[in-house]
């Protein structure tokens, strides 16, 4: 996702925080400092020298044979410099690791806060033309990537607008009302079945699972190259888009409920 799909995630993730994860949070990252606020942090990181390292961090590269067949296998599709299953799972473990520097725990909780959202973006989870990213498109006639549109481009779109206070509260209380008593009042208990984080890796090849599926329900069945999205392919992407935000956002809160709970 782009910025607004993480700070959406984000401020999602704020609405459901219990007292002990409030205080988690203002512990971990510093009293007054966001989720919202650190929630883009990985994608600048990854891109500096220091950072390079975590760029495999951000998706797993599902081999798997989209539309016919969707699916991720652990052993095939998280190579050897890692991927967003493993990534989770190790920076779960570092959040809450009081052998680590406080700025540790820190960045392992700001990339846990990025990460839960990317694994819900379908084509994070897919290795077909890197994730889409060598899938020509036109977005209102400009020419860009199935992926960049999936991440960006209908996100706003269907947000409202770009990154500002309005937007991401908007499209945030539109989503956490079909969590609570909406259209996902009745799933989403089943996102935050794996909270357990003590078997992160579990939990998160599970949502790698979960978000792959789409590729092969709708995000890879038009595929015909140079296609125009903002139109009938975006009207039926939008469904989707606002279904794995919300889900990001809802276990990302139970995640950090969970962690607090564990520390
Ligand atoms: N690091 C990490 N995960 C690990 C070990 C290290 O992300 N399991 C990161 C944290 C720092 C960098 O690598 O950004 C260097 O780590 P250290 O400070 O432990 O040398
Ligand atoms: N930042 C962060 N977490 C870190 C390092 C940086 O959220 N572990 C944020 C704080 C600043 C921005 O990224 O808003 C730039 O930080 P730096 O000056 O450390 O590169
Ligand atoms: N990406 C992905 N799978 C890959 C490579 C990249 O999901 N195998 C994602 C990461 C970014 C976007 O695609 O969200 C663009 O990546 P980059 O900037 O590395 O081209
Ligand atoms: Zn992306
Ligand atoms: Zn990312």
């Amino acid at each position: 996702w782009g910025v607004v799909g993480h700070a959406t995630v984000a401020t999602i993730a704020t609405h459901y925080l219990n007292d002990a994860g409030k205080s988690y949070i203002s512990t971990k990252l510093g009293p007054g400092v966001t989720m919202a606020s650190v929630a883009s942090w990985a994608d600048n990181f990854r891109y500096t020298s220091a950072g390079r390292f975590s760029a495999p961090f951000h998706f797993i590269d599902a081999e798997d044979t989209p539309p016919t067949s969707c699916g991720v296998d652990l052993t095939r599709d998280c190579g050897p410099t890692g991927c967003v299953v493993s990534a989770i799972n190790n920076y779960t473990s570092r959040a809450n690791d009081a052998s680590l520097s406080a700025s540790n725990q820190k960045q392992a909780l700001e990339f846990l806060i990025h990460f839960i959202g990317d694994i819900t973006q379908p084509l994070h989870d897919e290795a077909e033309e890197l994730g889409g990213n060598h899938i020509p498109v036109t977005w209102d006639g400009t020419a860009t990537n199935l992926h960049s549109c999936w991440d960006t481009q209908m996100v706003e779109k269907a947000a409202g607008g770009t990154n500002s206070t309005a937007t991401l509260t908007s499209f945030s209380n539109k989503l956490i009302a079909e969590i609570d008593g909406g259209m996902y009042s009745s799933a989403k208990d089943g996102w935050i079945s794996c909270d357990n984080v003590a078997t992160a890796s579990d939990c998160a090849l599970a949502w790698a699972q979960d978000a792959n599926a789409l590729n092969c329900q709708y995000v890879l069945k038009a595929n015909e190259t140079g296609m125009e999205l903002d139109g009938s392919y975006y009207d039926g992407a939008v469904p989707y888009i606002e279904l794995q935000i919300a889900k990001g956002g809802y276990r990302l809160g139970a995640w950090v409920n969970a962690l607090a709970a564990a520390a």
